[in-house]
């Protein structure tokens, strides 16, 4: 298949909840903290957490919990958080690859489709070390390399610019609302990771990547 007469030429990736399945361990960090703070954190607290930054996550954890703090004091405890996070992470490895990635990540290499990472995770290279996903990757845009957090679509354009495809011929892959709209002010198709119920702005939903595929990509593209 010639990909450079076909509408997508690029897909960029969110990482937590698209590729990888490490949603469970911010939990348990976040968690962990709001018990310390004495206060109660659901798993339906934390769905607020996706896709949001670390210090803006801890915002609305203390939202939760109505706790006021000091910026000194905040910064301490989403230091601390991380080390948590750090700590689960360390040990996790290809298991926790979301089902259907790896086999899309492999195809899209044969089909030399360029490959980039969106994510605003600070510890995203650990993960894909760990997960073994680095050689799929062309291009790797993380939270150290962004000053602006989802839905701006910074991390989406500089995704597009490292692997030099415009963002029309770009396609974001997203399970945060806040990812299907930075992807929308980038100028780029999406496929949103989850439900139509909370990704309301993604062109196409599919439940899993598992659902995926390089033909039916390009078919749902090329129909819109
Ligand atoms: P960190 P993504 C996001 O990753 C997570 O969904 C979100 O829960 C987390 O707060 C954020 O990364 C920052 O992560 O604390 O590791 O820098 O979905 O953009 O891949
Ligand atoms: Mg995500």
């Amino acid at each position: 298949m010639n990909t450079t007469n076909t509408p997508i030429q690029a897909c960029l990736f969110d990482l937590d909840g698209v590729l990888v399945d490490t949603a469970k361990y911010h939990f348990l960090a976040w968690k962990r903290l709001a018990d310390e703070l004495g206060f109660e954190f659901t798993e339906n607290d934390n769905e607020r957490l996706k896709g949001v930054s670390r210090m803006a996550s801890l915002d609305i954890l203390l939202e939760v919990g109505n706790v006021q703090l000091d910026d000194a004091t905040k910064i301490a405890l989403a230091e601390k958080k991380n080390n948590w996070y750090v700590e689960y992470i360390s040990t996790m490895d290809e298991s926790e690859i979301l089902p259907g990635a790896l086999t899309f990540l492999q195809e899209l290499k044969q089909y030399g489709i360029k490959v980039a990472l969106g994510s605003a995770s600070k510890n995203a290279m650990t993960i894909l070390n760990n997960a073994h996903l680095v050689p799929y990757f062309d291009a790797i845009i993380d939270g150290t390399k962004t000053s602006y957090a989802k839905p701006d679509p910074e991390v989406f354009i500089l995704g597009a610019e490292a692997v030099q495809v415009s963002p029309e011929h770009c396609v974001v892959f997203e399970d945060a609302e806040a990812g299907i709209e930075a992807a929308l002010r980038a100028g780029m198709r999406s496929i949103g990771i989850g439900s139509t119920n909370t990704l309301t702005q993604a062109e196409y939903v599919v439940s899993s990547l598992e659902e995926m595929s390089v033909e039916k990509l390009q078919r749902i593209m090329s129909t819109k």
